[in-house]
């Protein structure tokens, strides 16, 4: 077994136990050591060589005992002994957002719930707010979901999408047989959310390429299988494709797979015209075609160059303009992860982030970044423990002494604050003005109409000492719809009030959505890409937030958090 399948064993243990009412330290463990387990950067197998797997935080003696024997041979004992004594309908139910080990345990006991339909009915039925712990807004919750999951399901978050990749392209990559692989499709194009994987792999040995990806571990099933092409069903469920083709094909195939369906169509009609007919394995010459300039295997580079075109990155091959922009040499110059010096939506234990001040400051500075901005929740987002004016007051405080220190990183001190209801913000401006920054951001009443929700925002926007706007549309990904707002109308109160929209690079978020940042930055809006940390291991997502401005044409000049700490001092001064 790899990381990512004992980190959820161990998950699937932490949940088992809690099914057995187990001391909730125990259960705690096991999920600590899942996550740190996904978190180390080093090599199992040398981890589990060096006797090393103890060392790392969370994870303890006995459970690197379990963990090894997991990685060697894909059996645990007590993890089997441990599923046998729970009905195996729990997996089932713990798949609807919300329901947990507790609830779960309910159901099964009072209701006899065993299955996904069962439990709708029960709900249809109003069967579950009759009992303790349930209500009608449960039961109208899990009715949600369970629809939403079925149009969901299909789809997976971008980054899961890649944490499951990743490892599969370098496993490729090492094969004797394989002489090229990538992952194309739309998890090569960053979207927010991927249908499938699509593998592509150049081998002059395609059945070895096959034999093995078919019998990897993380097969569940094979759904078709040729010479060239397999597609399969992974153990969670998600599908993936793989195709072999030839060396002098690769470029060509990368392109045509990679897609869009939209920029390929486009890409040919361009090569027609020309006399070529693209294919994914190649060019052939229509009538009146003269033969392209092209090496013998030529790379994506290689082939946009002799259309004439610049290389046209993944990110923006939407048909948004790629092609005709490529054309005149005018592509933007995308922003990369390592232009970003510090971020400004990052939660701590104050409100309800799981890190303290110091850890997230010391997690900024292993970022190598210059700075980071503190914006814990304002007092009225109560279910997230928001700060009451005399503990912003302390937080205040405490960002000082650590400013003190002269340390880098540089701490600022902001909020994040709720945009009530009525469009105003949930602390007095005296305040708000001792603050470095402040992100508004709407929390609650969700289901206010188009034309109050955008006035609600823009009121906020029109507020001199707002900073930017957060999570503009309040989106989960593959759970919660966006709520109405009228997003042309808000970029315009930003420009007119010279303020920002925040990327929030939460994979669940990925918000503002990147189809509407290449025209909102051509009329002028700036943005900030966060990563609404809470935890020091949210900070990574800068990544996922990188994405969408790239998807966007974004370029560093696009976004504030590309300044010098001297820069963005000015900048927010101002
Ligand atoms: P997904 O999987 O729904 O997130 O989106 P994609 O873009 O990965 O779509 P997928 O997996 O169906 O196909 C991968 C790529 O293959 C797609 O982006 C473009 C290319 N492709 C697939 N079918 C066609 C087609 O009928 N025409 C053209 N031009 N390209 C296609
Ligand atoms: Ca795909
Ligand atoms: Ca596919
Ligand atoms: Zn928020």
């Amino acid at each position: 077994m790899d990381k990512h399948e004992i980190a959820n064993v161990l998950e699937e243990i932490a949940f088992l136990l809690e099914m057995k009412n187990a001391n909730p330290f125990r259960v705690r463990a096991y999920r600590n050591a899942a996550r740190a387990l996904l978190n180390t950067e080093k090599d199992l197998n040398d981890l589990i060589q060096e006797k090393a797997l103890s060392n790392i935080e969370g994870i303890g003696e006995d459970l690197a005992g379990k963990i090894t024997k997991l990685a060697k041979t894909g059996k645990l004992a007590f993890y089997e002994n441990l599923k046998k004594s729970v009905p195996k309908s729990a997996f089932e139910l713990r798949e609807v957002h919300g329901l947990g080990a507790k609830k779960i345990q309910v159901l099964q006991k009072k209701l006899k719930i065993h299955s996904l339909k069962q439990l709708e009915k029960a709900c249809k039925e109003g069967k579950l707010e009759k009992i303790a712990g349930f209500g009608k807004k449960t039961e109208q919750n899990i009715l949600n979901a369970l629809s939403k999951k079925e149009i969901y399901s299909q789809r997976k978050l971008w980054w899961e999408a890649n944490q499951l990749a990743k490892p599969i392209v370098a496993a490729l990559k090492k094969l004797s047989f394989v002489l090229d692989a990538e992952v194309a499709g739309s998890l090569r194009r960053c979207l927010e959310t991927v249908g499938d994987l699509d593998f592509l792999v150049s081998s002059k040995e395609p059945k070895k390429v096959m034999k093995w990806f078919t019998e990897q571990e993380f097969v569940g099933s094979i759904t078709s299988q040729g010479e060239t092409k397999a597609s399969i069903r992974m153990k969670g469920g998600f599908q993936a494709d793989l195709r072999v083709v030839l060396e002098k094909e690769f470029g060509f195939a990368l392109l045509y797979f990679t897609g869009s369906k939209e920029h390929n169509v486009k890409l040919r009609e361009r090569a027609l015209k020309k006399g070529w007919s693209v294919s994914e394995y190649g060019i052939t010459l229509t009538k009146k075609g003269a033969p392209p300039r092209l090496p013998s295997s030529p790379t994506e580079e290689d082939i946009y160059k002799a259309m004439g075109l610049s290389y046209i990155p993944p990110e923006i091959r939407e048909d948004q303009g790629e092609i005709q922009a490529a054309e005149k040499k005018k592509l933007p110059h995308l922003i990369e992860v390592k232009d970003i010096r510090g971020t400004f939506h990052n939660h701590t234990t104050a409100s309800d982030g799981k890190n303290t001040l110091s850890e997230m400051v010391d997690a900024a500075g292993d970022m190598g970044w210059e700075y980071i901005g503190i914006s814990d929740h304002s007092k009225s987002s109560f279910q997230a423990n928001g700060l009451t004016v005399e503990r912003l007051e302390k937080s205040i405080l405490d960002v000082q002494k650590i400013n003190n220190l002269k340390k880098k990183p540089y701490v600022f001190i902001g909020t994040e604050c709720d945009i009530l209801p009525n469009g105003k913000l949930d602390y007095p401006d005296s305040i708000l003005k001792e603050l470095d920054f402040v992100i508004a951001s709407v929390h609650s009443a969700l289901s206010q109409d188009e034309k109050n929700m955008t006035a609600r925002i823009i009121k906020a926007i029109e507020h001199p000492l707002t900073t930017m706007i957060g999570h503009l549309t309040g989106r989960i990904l593959l759970q919660r719809d966006p709520y109405k707002v009228n997003i042309s109308k808000i970029i315009d109160a930003c420009i007119a009030n010279g303020k920002i929209i925040e990327i929030n690079g939460h994979p669940q978020r990925l918000d503002m959505d990147w189809r509407f940042w290449h025209g909102a930055s051509e009329r002028g809006l700036l943005t900030c890409i966060n990563t609404d940390a809470h935890h020091v291991e949210d900070l990574v997502f800068v990544e996922t937030g990188v994405n969408v401005a790239r998807k966007g044409w974004l370029e560093k000049k696009h976004v504030i958090n590309t300044m010098t700490l001297a820069q963005i001092k000015k900048f927010l001064k101002k």
